[in-house]
């Protein structure tokens, strides 16, 4: 992620927006929803915005999240119920700083939550923790994910059985420092009409504990096949990688981060190529954009945040849901945050 100086994307008026949703929780700032039905429940892993009292920068300093809450609920719109902690910075040995956007996965009778924070060298990796309940508490592997870098993991198990994490995110999110495959800490990006720098995936490993093979580039083309270039800021890849599946073809969303938007593009593989559709959600209010598509009971829905419950704080979020709908050819209508 990253931030801009005023901390407020063009739609700054966080008190005069008129949303279409209410926060989950307003017991504590929450963003970055992932969202899934483990045993007909509907369980949301989001970050815990805190006001951590850091100046803003383009790096995302001030998103200093130190722990994660799992909420809950047994259907949209019923009662949400907050865990508590479910992992804490403390209990996480090679965490130095900012527990970011987490998703979590079941898989051999145990949950996993997947959580992307800055080790003690200040490099982005991605952690995995377990526990016997969706809910928590985890207890977090001694050391990161072999191979793993960057931010903003999502765990997509297919029908084979077979689960990938979506991984990446530039500009605070390090993303641009690995595109030799090896860390160089220069932020160095690709001319604007050269190829994008591309979110990344790997299968993971039957414990799901490990990348099962090595990381690969997921392609996002035009509709004539070609790779979105860099200075495409309205549709190429930024961060929050998610990836679902309707009617047998992958859908991979994303932030297009400096634009704001939520943008799809679809294929016939996990691994992509996917090709590039259109927008998803229009740009919230607060700088970051970033969301989850789950079924529940037969209906989708959109998981997102803003910062309007803040006054437009761009570090003090909440998460929201709303229903997305599909038009008979699979693409998906966009949706705005707000009332006209
Ligand atoms: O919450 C911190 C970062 O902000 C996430 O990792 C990004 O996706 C953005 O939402």
């Amino acid at each position: 992620m990253a931030a801009v100086s005023t901390g407020f994307c063009q739609n700054n008026a966080g008190s005069q927006a008129k949303p279409i949703a209410q926060p989950l929780v307003t017991n504590i700032y929450t963003a970055d929803p992932s969202a899934h039905v483990f045993n007909g429940r509907i369980y949301i892993y989001p970050s815990h915005d805190i006001e951590a009292g850091i100046p803003q920068n383009d790096n995302g300093d001030h998103f200093d999240m130190r722990d994660y809450h799992v909420l809950s609920m047994d259907r949209i719109g019923g009662k949400v119920t907050d865990h508590g902690v479910a992992l804490d910075k403390k209990d996480v040995p090679w965490v130095g700083r900012q527990m970011w956007a987490p998703d979590a996965a079941y898989k051999n009778g145990k949950y996993y939550l997947y959580f992307p924070a800055k080790d003690k060298q200040d490099v982005f990796r991605i952690g995995v923790a377990t526990s016997s309940s969706p809910a928590g508490p985890f207890k977090a592997e001694p050391k990161p994910i072999a191979g793993s870098y960057s931010i903003d993991p999502a765990v997509f198990t297919d029908a084979d059985g077979n689960s990938y994490m979506y991984f990446g995110g530039i500009w605070g999110g390090q993303l641009q420092r690995w595109q030799t495959g090896k860390y160089n800490p220069k932020d160095e990006y690709p001319k604007n009409d050269q190829p994008a720098i591309s979110p990344k995936v790997a299968r993971l490993s039957k414990d799901m504990l490990s990348f099962a093979e090595p990381v690969r580039d997921v392609k996002i083309v035009d509709k004539d096949g070609k790779p979105l270039l860099a200075g495409d800021n309205k549709r190429r890849f930024f961060e929050a990688a998610w990836l679902h599946k309707y009617k047998g073809k992958y859908y991979f969303s994303y932030s297009t981060g400096d634009t704001h938007f939520i943008a799809y593009a679809t294929g016939t593989s996990p691994y992509g190529p996917f090709t590039y559709q259109g927008v998803i959600l229009n740009p919230v209010v607060g700088w970051t954009n970033h969301h989850s598509i789950v079924e529940v009971g037969g209906k989708w829905y959109l998981f997102y945040h803003d910062s309007v419950q803040s006054g437009g704080k761009t570090h003090l979020r909440s998460v929201k849901v709303t229903e997305l709908k599909y038009r008979p050819d699979g693409s998906i209508e966009t949706i705005t945050a707000y009332q006209k």
